[in-house]
């Protein structure tokens, strides 16, 4: 038997395996067959048959997963890699039930079991392998690449905890540990013949061939073993399914042994930690928080290992010719989170492949683009060269080398400008001289790219503008979007039905077709019909609030929501002054043409971000005075709702009416949950700022609620900025800041938002808030006017869904594939 095993090539055997399996090859044999070992466990039952579900569910996938990766590698497609810290998948299952088109089978299969499909997909842990945007745009990309049929593998780091769990205690966040691991993880594979080992620490030594090539040896490394776990992305009903491999960090067999041999077998334990620690857990800030040395370890491991299982396979697949390999592949970089790729890829291809430096970097800069995602100064990622001297000493070496040529350029094109080199360089001097991530990966990639129309333009005139003088053919746009099976086919069933009777099934991969509904505008059914929608999706939400929060919002009441990460840029602060000037209109009893709102807020802060945690202090303190006067109540509900992710947001955006995209205009990159909100038939208040800009020229300003300074206006406003006169000169900020220092929302807890009425009237306060909050208000009060007269609000819900067909990640991976990947 063994010997015929052996004989087989692994083709055949799963050729056999899959004739033989056919006759019990369905859905619900499979769950049959699962259930029956799950419920001989200690397990619940709704978690048996989740997991029974799961796995079915992935049997179903594994075909159609072995045959997508055999074709990609036989007709030689270009392959795609998309390095990322962060991908924030959110649940599984039922993405894939869309995808597979197994709804059906699989509610006939739970009819036995007295749950509803809906339950078992509550059974489910979120993948949290992200903060926020950068990392659910991962997640997006991923399906839209596998629907377009495009071969393009994620690589990432399978976190043991993903972003932490929030709970409000006494209106404080609370972080406590996500251990979405531990009843196991159904989709993965482990794949160890993937294995591969990535160096850390030690030194260089150099030595000269006998044809007198001089080398550079990395020795006494601390290898650490990169194990690959794969997930399936499936395509939407297109037997495609590309692969996530996330890599975990284990100990490798050698480590132990020589610790071992020493006979110190704790010590050997211990180092056998500090190897697994390394993808432990994911760092929970959205804005960089620099000279993390762990978080070091995690980016070059995640850079190494992927690396190094892209040039195996093309070894395997072409030898050491990698004349083609930029032809061929194309890394995509999520940020400068994975940058350290640049110099990781020049490194394999000297010391370990041996090519000459100008031919390794020719194939790396023909392979690398990059992707920014941010335009705040502060959040640009630097490392101190000290740390990578002992780290990653053979990196650090490359680094030098690559800047000293680059800085041959640059003295050529600003001859004798000895202050544009020391302002360009990758090498920030001084007395603890850091390395400039960004300018590194601008350097290496062929492609740089915003993710909106704005931020492209500001990173060209601002933060990159000498690179853009430099090099302007490599700064493209690339406007986010966001995947319509996730954000509309499957979180909003209802819209959905309504939109396919309406249009046929082809606006779920052609979200552009959606334009055609702008016609039913007038068709008094389908406004009826919209609005049974919103209702019933409202009614929902609510039932969440209710639960998660104890807080009563009345789906006759207009449902204004402002979910994303507490940040001041973002202004949720703006939202809560808002917040106030209603109570305070309402206790004074102006309550004439107020419309009856309920007020909702989510969102996590990094635990380091003081002021973060403040405003949702605020948010809460404030929530509860609105919420328990009785005489407020029928004008204004206000919760926080705790633990906001990629879940919650699937009820969230289907039930809301107004959706808040309030940043301080120029400081959001793009903005995602804008756009999910808009194809779910939201309208927007928010200021021209990252993708809100796009999204007004689509729906027109009819249907958008525009309010404050734009960009150009807040740097200029900036340069004599006064908030003590802007409050002195408004009655309703007057109002608001004087029952905030009154200490009215903090009673019992004296000055603890000093900090946020200083920061409110301080000159430097780079968000401006009090300068956009007049004008916010008015615009609030039009909102309501136009909330008023349900037919035109309907009206206007219905355009804003029909103009949302250009932020289908579709398109946006369109442009990647056309202008980036040219695949
Ligand atoms: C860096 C170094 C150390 C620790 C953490 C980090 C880090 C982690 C995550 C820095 C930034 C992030 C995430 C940034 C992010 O989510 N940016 C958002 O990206 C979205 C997708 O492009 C945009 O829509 C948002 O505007 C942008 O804020």
């Amino acid at each position: 038997m063994a010997n015929k095993v052996s004989k087989s090539s692994t083709k055949e055997l799963a050729e056999n395996a899959a004739a033989y399996c056919e006759p019990c090859d369905s859905l619900g044999m499979a769950f049959s067959r699962h259930i029956r070992y799950w419920l001989s466990r200690d397990d619940d039952a709704s978690t048996a048959v989740f997991y029974s579900l799961a796995l079915s569910v992935k049997e179903q996938m594994l075909e159609a997963w072995r045959d997508t990766r055999s074709q990609d590698a036989q007709f030689d497609k270009k392959q795609v890699a998309y390095l990322s810290l962060e991908f924030l998948m959110g649940r599984a299952l039922g993405n894939a039930l869309l995808s597979l088109d197994l709804s059906d089978e699989c509610r006939q299969a739970l009819k036995e079991y007295s749950v509803t499909l809906e339950e078992v997909q509550e059974q489910e842990h979120d993948a949290g392998l992200g903060n926020g945007g950068l990392g659910r745009l991962a997640a997006c990309f991923l399906d839209s690449c596998a629907s377009m049929d495009l071969a393009v593998t994620g690589y990432g780091i399978r976190y043991e905890y993903g972003m932490f769990v929030q709970k409000i205690v006494d209106g404080y966040q609370q972080e406590s540990p996500d251990k979405w691991l531990r009843s196991g993880n159904p989709w993965e594979v482990r794949v160890p013949v993937h294995n591969v080992t990535v160096p850390f620490f030690g030194r260089t030594e150099s030595y000269v061939d006998r044809n007198g090539r001089r080398h550079v040896c990395w020795v006494d490394t601390h290898d650490v073993l990169a194990v690959a776990y794969d997930m399936p992305i499936p395509g939407y009903k297109n037997q495609r399914v590309n692969t996530l491999r996330l890599w975990k960090s284990e100990a490798t067999d050698e480590f132990d042994l020589d610790e071992f041999n020493q006979g110190d077998y704790a010590e050997a334990v211990a180092r056998k930690n500090l190897a697994e620690q390394i993808t432990m857990v994911l760092y929970p800030n959205d804005s960089s928080e620099n000279g993390k040395e762990l978080r070091l370890r995690q980016q070059y491991f995640l850079s190494s290992a992927s690396l190094q299982d892209l040039l195996r396979t093309w070894v395997k697949k072409f030898g050491t010719d990698f004349s083609q390999f930029g032809v061929k592949n194309a890394i995509q970089l999520n940020d400068t989170h994975p940058s350290i790729a640049v110099p990781e890829l020049m490194r394999l291809l000297i010391d370990e492949y041996l090519l000459e430096w100008d031919e390794a970097w020719a194939i790396t800069t023909s392979t690398m683009a990059y992707t920014n995602h941010t335009l705040l100064p502060e959040a640009l990622e630097r490392w101190s060269v000290r740390m990578f001297s002992y780290m990653l000493p053979r990196i650090l070496d490359i680094i030098y080398e690559i800047n000293a040529r680059y800085m041959d350029a640059v003295a050529h094109q600003w001859p004798g400008n000895s202050q544009k080199l020391a302002e360009m360089s990758i090498i920030e001097e001084g007395h603890d001289p850091h390395i400039r991530m960004a300018y590194l990966a601008i350097v290496a990639s062929f492609s740089v790219n915003g993710v909106a129309g704005l931020h492209t333009q500001l990173l060209k005139s601002g933060l990159f503008k000498d690179f853009y003088q430099l090099w302007p053919e490599k700064f493209n746009n690339k406007t986010n979007g966001v995947t319509p099976r996730r954000w509309l086919a499957y979180c909003n069933p209802r819209l959905s039905a309504l939109l396919t009777k309406q249009l046929g099934e082809g606006w779920v991969t052609d979200l552009s077709q959606l334009r055609k509904i702008e016609g039913c505008v007038d068709n008094k059914t389908f406004v009826k019909q919209w609005q049974e929608v919103k209702q019933a999706n409202k009614q929902e939400l609510a039932a969440m609030v209710k639960q998660q929060c104890g807080v009563d919002f009345d789906p006759a009441m207009m449902f204004d929501v402002q979910v994303k990460r507490i940040h001041e840029y973002k202004r949720q602060l703006l939202n809560i002054l808002h917040v106030i000037h209603l109570y305070h209109r309402i206790l004074q009893g102006d309550t004439q043409n107020m419309v009856p709102r309920c007020v909702l807020i989510g969102g996590k802060a990094a635990p380091g971000y003081a002021m973060a945690k403040t405003i949702i202090k605020l948010a809460n303190n404030v929530a509860h005075m609105v919420n328990s006067d009785p005489l407020v109540r029928p004008f204004l509900r206000f919760a926080f709702l705790p633990n906001y992710n990629v879940s919650a947001m699937e009820k969230i955006c289907p039930g809301t009416d107004l959706s808040e995209q309030i940043s301080t205009a120029g400081k959001e990159a793009s903005g995602t949950g804008n756009m999910k909100f808009m194809m779910n038939g939201a309208l927007t208040i928010g200021t021209l700022d990252g993708a809100n800009i796009e999204m007004l020229e689509e729906v027109g300003e009819d249907n958008f609620f525009l309010f404050g300074l734009n960009a150009e206006q807040v740097a200029q406003t900036r340069q004599n900025y006064r908030p003590a006169d802007i409050v002195s000169a408004s009655p309703a900020l007057s109002a608001v800041m004087e029952l905030l220092t009154s200490g009215h929302f903090n009673l019992i807890e004296p000055g603890i938002f000093e900090h946020i009425i200083n920061a409110i009237l301080s000159p430097y306060d780079q968000w401006m808030t009090a300068a956009d909050f007049d004008d916010y208000c008015a615009v609030q009060q039009k909102v309501g006017l136009a909330y008023q007269d349900q037919k035109y609000w309907t009206q206007m819900s219905i355009r804003n869904t029909a103009a949302s067909g250009r932020f289908s990640s579709d398109v946006t991976i369109a442009g990647y594939r056309d202008e980036i990947w040219r695949v």
